[in-house]
């Protein structure tokens, strides 16, 4: 039952699920034009993501696990292989932040790693067909955001990525409990390939929502872009 990636690829199906039938009906438009077809597709998949956002809350938890589950040797995925991995000098990296925020100083990788952590057991789920069980810890971004003076009434946070990555999510999603800033895997400082200095680490999205090498955040109410959800990836993409 706590099979979160079931979970998942149900409510996937879900939103993706509709039959041509039920696509007429719903949008009136010939389904041999490939262009009308997008079209409804993307409008239905734009309401699933507004009605699953609405659906969200902190009560909302992803599954956690007996810590003995958690993978050392942990799976690396983006969209370049592990050895293109950008390294970002513990000495000369800033963590920069923009838009709704009181205090925009940038963050260095000690005072980052200064922050008070917490631990988390969960499954990381890539809509690519794999899972596995990590553990992470780090500061939760909520109360980051806290500290730095986000306008949490604020609709979204964004990230930008040493590696031209970039996306966001909800403030709902940003100021849940599990939502952290991972600076450690497996009880050691997040490796490299992994995206040191941290990876936004949010057990309730899909993978590719989880932002690795984060350079730049920023408190916005407008809708951030994301890499994948550009080329066609959902972008609520969670529980
Ligand atoms: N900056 C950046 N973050 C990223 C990606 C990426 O290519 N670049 N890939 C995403 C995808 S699709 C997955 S599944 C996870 C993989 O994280 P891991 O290497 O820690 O397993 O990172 C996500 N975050
Ligand atoms: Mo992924």
């Amino acid at each position: 039952m706590n099979d979160l990636r079931h979970e998942v690829s149900r409510r996937r199906l879900l939103g993706h699920g509709l039959s041509l039938g039920a696509l007429t009906l719903l949008t009136g438009c010939d389904l041999s034009d490939s262009d009308a077809v997008q079209t409804a597709l993307h409008a239905v998949s734009r309401w699933n993501d507004r009605v699953q956002a609405a659906l969200f809350s902190d009560a909302t938890l992803a599954p956690t696990y007996d810590p003995r589950r958690a993978v050392k040797d942990f799976r690396f995925n983006a969209f370049f292989g592990p050895q293109d991995s950008p390294v970002l000098d513990p000495e000369t990296y800033r963590l920069r932040l923009s838009g709704a925020i009181d205090d925009k100083r940038p963050w260095s990788v000690a005072q980052l790693r200064a922050l008070p952590q917490e631990s988390q057991v969960t499954r990381h789920v890539c809509v690519e067909g794999w899972s596995m069980i990590g553990q992470w810890s780090g500061q939760p971004l909520g109360q980051f955001l806290k500290r730095i003076g986000a306008d949490a009434r604020a609709r979204y946070v964004g990230f930008e990525c040493a590696d031209g990555y970039y996306g966001g999510i909800d403030m709902a999603t940003a100021l849940h409990p599990q939502t952290i800033m991972a600076m450690s895997l497996s009880g050691e400082t997040l490796p490299t390939q992994y995206g040191f200095p941290f990876k936004v680490r949010i057990p309730t999205k899909l993978g590719f929502k989880n932002p690795k090498w984060v350079t730049a955040m920023y408190v916005t109410n407008q809708e951030p872009h994301g890499f994948w959800e550009d080329r066609g990836y959902n972008w609520f993409s969670g529980i």
